[in-house]
């Protein structure tokens, strides 16, 4: 596939399908008529396109339109030069959730993916020797388990952190949208599947965490594996020093799990709570916070995040909510503060603040090594960002749609105004685009999908506290760009939708001799920042939108990520609670 193939179908549709009772949005790039017809080929509905408009992000003339209220049903959508199917059904987002969550478990690490459960994409048990501490060789610690975080074989806290909190959260708020049976190893032990699969990675949370309390950053070789069968990777794994970001990410987790899973696993629930509270016992004690980056040597995933203080206001939200000590929420509270002004710190919380002047140099050192990253400035906490770098937002669904006023009425006002804010900015950038897409020219970086996701969150946790009907359509059309109503006319998700990505850079995709992609993916799409130079060659002066290789190589544009997926799965969920 080319990007100029992908120019010549001038419908543009959520592949998947429409829900009966929700809007229906397709996107044209030709201001002529449309109609749409049953199976049985009669027009059920004609529609006038007016003038298309130009989008900067993708640089085409396009116009959204709403299709209006269609019976369940397969239909084609029609123009003199193109068609489109559109599906119609009641529950269209259940294929996409559990499609979703079973890919998180293809991507099981340390056991054997078998048939009964993995169909054709089954590999023998990966990454069970004992691994070598990286800061002194001759310990070895065997810690197996947890998921592979991406096309990579590494496995790292915070992505793994984030990427529960969307699952637990998911089931808390839509239980009914995300609890099928998805025929996993524990398929019928009594516990949803998506409880399940997120304990596959709890557990080795927990194995991450040092006999002090602190949590490592991660456990990986020291370079990227090339592209063979996880199996076959078996150079050694180093347990990499902890930092700070792991270490209250995987508190925030460990305490939003233990009340998920009371009900299912009581001494599980303890247990979490345990580790959580010994885990913050740590932060508390050493503060001398300073960004992790890769020592020399070490080549894999940096994961590197220059701002610790809302991973520290998340972690300090759940432990509040799961213990009801009123310190914590205090403490979030004072973050949340301290993050809108560093000199409004008082003198007495000196720590603090040389926390966060030490960010701010940090900021500007990080931003010279990896400047993919673009870290932000401080300027206080996005609650409207859920993904592994700002966890703000987790805090905030805590506080807005469990503690509630229990945050304390001023606080939870604070918050809520503040959410409302943010995302009424982010309709403004759905409103502004072409495609409805909720991103700028400039939010096509790399894994542009995490913002596509996260925006659609904001707006759904916006409509969840005021029942504001275009934020509701503003995050469906984030689901619809994820499914084919985009710039490339492309399915974001593997096995999803008649036309959808078939190469991405996902080791055991290309490794396993199977030409289809392991199916259950989302891709992190199109980055105009920071690309390879091969993808800069190939693309030139393409516009943003659609900077994109559906090929193995392109880390940049077509990877897959466990922390892309869940934002979609948290999206889909709650469109299927409707
Ligand atoms: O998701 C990460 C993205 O925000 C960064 O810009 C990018 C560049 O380093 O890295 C992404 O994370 C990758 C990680 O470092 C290693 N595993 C694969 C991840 C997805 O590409
Ligand atoms: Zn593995």
């Amino acid at each position: 596939m080319s990007n100029t193939e992908s120019a010549i179908n001038s419908i543009r549709v959520n592949q998947l399908g429409y829900g009966t009772h929700l809007p229906k949005y397709a996107a044209v790039l030709e201001a002529k008529p449309l109609a749409l017809f049953d199976s049985e080929d009669r027009q059920v509905a004609g529609y006038e396109v007016p003038e298309l408009s130009f989008d900067e992000a993708s640089g085409d003339n396009v116009y959204v339109i709403d299709l209006g209220d269609i019976p369940s049903g397969t239909y084609t959508l029609k123009n003199s030069d193109s068609s489109a199917t559109v599906n119609v059904s009641d529950k269209p987002f259940t294929t996409l959730v559990n499609s979703l969550i079973k890919g998180l478990y293809y991507q099981r690490c340390g056991c054997a993916l078998e048939a009964k459960h993995a169909g054709i994409f089954t590999h023998k048990a990966c990454h069970t020797a004992p691994s070598i501490d990286w800061e002194d060789r001759s310990k070895t610690k065997t810690i197996t388990g947890g998921w592979h975080d991406a096309g990579d074989y590494g496995k790292y806290v915070s992505p793994g952190a984030v990427t529960v909190a969307h699952l637990l959260y998911s089931y808390l708020l839509f239980g009914t949208g995300c609890s099928d049976d998805l025929n996993i190893p524990e398929t019928g032990n009594g516990t949803p599947d998506i409880l399940n699969e997120a304990r596959f990675e709890l557990d080795w949370i927990l194995r991450m965490q040092r006999e002090d309390g602190a949590f490592y950053h991660k456990l990986t070789k020291d370079h990227f594996a090339p592209f063979i069968m996880p199996e076959d990777d078996t150079d050694p794994e180093y347990i990499v020093p902890p930092s700070h970001t792991a270490t209250a990410d995987a508190v925030a987790v460990l305490a939003l799990a233990s009340r998920t899973y009371r009900e299912f696993d009581p001494a599980f629930s303890d247990r979490a709570l345990d580790a959580a509270v010994k885990g913050y016992k740590w932060l508390v004690d050493n503060q001398d916070f300073s960004p992790y980056i890769n020592p020399h040597g070490l080549n894999t995933g940096p994961y590197t995040d220059t701002r610790v203080i809302d991973e520290l206001f998340w972690a300090c939200c759940e432990l509040y909510l799961v213990t009801g000590e009123g310190s914590y929420i205090e403490e979030a509270e004072r973050l949340y503060n301290f993050a809108k002004d560093v000199d409004s710190v008082p003198e007495e919380d000196m720590i603090f603040r040389q926390m966060m002047i030490k960010q701010e140099e940090a900021v500007m050192y990080i931003n010279k090594k990896y400047p993919f990253f673009h870290t932000p400035k401080l300027s206080g906490l996005d609650i409207a960002e859920f993904g592994w770098s700002n966890v703000a937002g987790l805090g905030g669904l805590c506080c807005l749609l469990f503690l509630k006023k229990k945050a304390g009425e001023a606080f939870y006002n604070e918050l809520r105004e503040d959410l409302l804010k943010r995302s009424k900015d982010i309709l403004q950038r759905v409103n502004n685009s072409g495609y409805r897409t909720a991103l700028r020219v400039e939010d096509y970086v790399w894994g542009s999908i995490i913002n596509v996701m996260n925006n659609a969150m904001a707006m759904v946790v916006n409509y969840l506290l005021t029942g504001r009907e275009d934020m509701l359509s503003g995050a469906l059309s984030q689901i619809d760009y994820s499914l084919g109503l985009n710039a490339l006319d492309l399915s974001f998700v593997t096995g999803l939708g008649s036309r959808s990505v078939q190469n991405p850079h996902h080791r055991p995709s290309g490794a396993d001799g199977i030409d289809a992609p392991v199916p259950g993916f989302i891709v992190g799409g199109p980055n105009k920042r920071f690309t390879y130079p091969f993808t800069k060659e190939k693309l030139g002066e393409t516009p943003a939108a659609k900077y994109y290789l559906d090929e193995t190589p392109s880390a940049d544009t077509n990877e897959i990520a466990i922390y892309w997926n869940s934002p979609a799965i948290f999206v889909a969920a709650f469109f299927n609670t409707l």
